[in-house]
Order: C-alpha cells, then structure tokens, then sequence
C-alpha cells in the first residue's frame, strides 16, 4: 500500500486517519502539490492528494479511497451494518463535500466582506444543521456521528473542525455554545490516538492559511 499525501491536505487526513484507525500499514508519499512528479500523475489522474495504489490498483478521492479500505480490511469496521445508516452516512460524506465545504472555505478565501458576513452565516447554519440532524439524530448513545463507535462520517468531517482555528483566527468565526454535540463530537474525536498522531496544532494551521485569507 502506497499513500500518496500531503500534510496540509484535509482530505489527505481523512485517509490517514483511517489507515491509522486500521492498522494499515503503508508507505507514506509526501507529495509537492507544486511540483507532481510523473509517478504521482499516474496514481492520482487528478493531480490530487489523496491517492493510494494497492496491489497494482491506483485509487483517489478520499471517500472513495475510504469505502475501498473499509471493504478489504473490514476490521475494525467503519461503516454501520444497517444499509439504511450505511446511506445516511455517504449522504453526510456528500453533504460535506457539496454543501458544508461550498461555504466553509469561501469564508477563508472570498474577498467580498458582505459575502463574508453572509457565509459566516451560511457556516453557522451549517454547524447548527450537523449538530441537530446529524450528530442529534443518532449519536444517544454516544459522541460520533453513529453513536459509540467512530464511522467513516466522523474521519471525513474532522479535519475541517481540527482547521477550524485558523477560521476562527481570520474570520471570527467559532462553533456556537447551544451546538453542545458538535462541541462533545469534536472533543470526542481529539482523544483518539488517530488523531493525536496524524493532527496538527492550531499555530500550524494558522500559519499555513494566513497566504489565503490576506490573499481574499
Ligand atoms: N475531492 C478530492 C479533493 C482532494 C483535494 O482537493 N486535494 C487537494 C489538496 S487539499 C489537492 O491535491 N490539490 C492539488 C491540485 O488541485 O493541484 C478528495 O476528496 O480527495
């Protein structure tokens, strides 16, 4: 198994944390997002980071990558057994990459401030709709997306909430008090040794995003 990676990716993060969750073991690619090397280009067609090759089989985008190595190494597994929550689940996935991050990350980059003002607003709906009709619909009998155990929901939000203090620090931006799951998820999620390993400290990413939000 080869990763292809790179550190300040959160969709690389979200694979990572799952080969750590699994015990996968696997070499790891630092990757120059500016400077791809012609192998990269032949794993990843999208010049994008992640990428994993396994058993001569080149894979990307993350929640792909994700469901390929919750099928072939089933332990411990990341999925609900329920078909029904299995579909809810790539139904958050997908409500991250279409809706959540359509917002999320203009609030750092865009440079209008009246659009800025409205998509902190849209952000906080979006805390607000997680915390209810996701984290309040299932998680009663625990901290995750799907209650006591983490599933593949809870890897592929995470890594946006671990940057969330770089939003904070350039748009003034935090998760709001009544939001108490998504508070208890997040620091759920912090004490897994996974994320201990693979996370970066809040001056990391307060440093790394500074170019995009002077930029906007
Ligand atoms: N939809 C992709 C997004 C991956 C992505 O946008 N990766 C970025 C880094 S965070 C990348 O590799 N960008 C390089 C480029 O677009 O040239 C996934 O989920 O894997």
């Amino acid at each position: 198994m080869e990763l292809y990676s790179a550190r300040i990716c959160p969709f690389a993060e979200r694979t990572r944390l799952v080969l750590v969750e699994k015990g996968i073991e696997h070499e790891h690619v630092e990757v120059d997002l500016s400077d791809k090397s012609e192998r990269f280009m032949e794993v990843s067609p999208y010049g994008k980071v992640p990428a994993i090759m396994h058993n001569g089989v080149a894979l990307y985008e993350s929640a792909i990558i994700n469901e390929y190595l919750d099928d072939v190494f089933p332990e411990p597994a990341l999925s609900p057994a329920d078909p029904v929550l299995r579909a809810r689940g790539r139904i958050w996935v997908h409500y991250c990459d279409d809706k959540f991050l359509n917002d999320y990350y203009p609030l750092l980059t865009g440079s209008d401030a009246d659009a800025r003002d409205d998509l902190r607003g849209r952000v906080l709906d979006h805390f607000h709709f997680i915390d209810e009709h996701g984290l309040g619909a299932s998680s009663d009998n625990g901290p995750y997306w799907f209650g006591a155990a983490p599933t593949l929901v809870d890897f592929a939000y995470f890594p946006f909430f671990e940057r969330l203090p770089a939003w904070s620090h350039y748009r003034s931006i935090s998760i709001p008090s009544e939001c108490r799951r998504l508070k208890r998820w997040i620091a759920a999620m912090w004490m897994r040794a996974s994320v201990q390993e693979i996370a970066n400290s809040a001056d990391y990413y307060v440093e790394h995003y500074k170019g995009y939000a002077d930029a906007a």
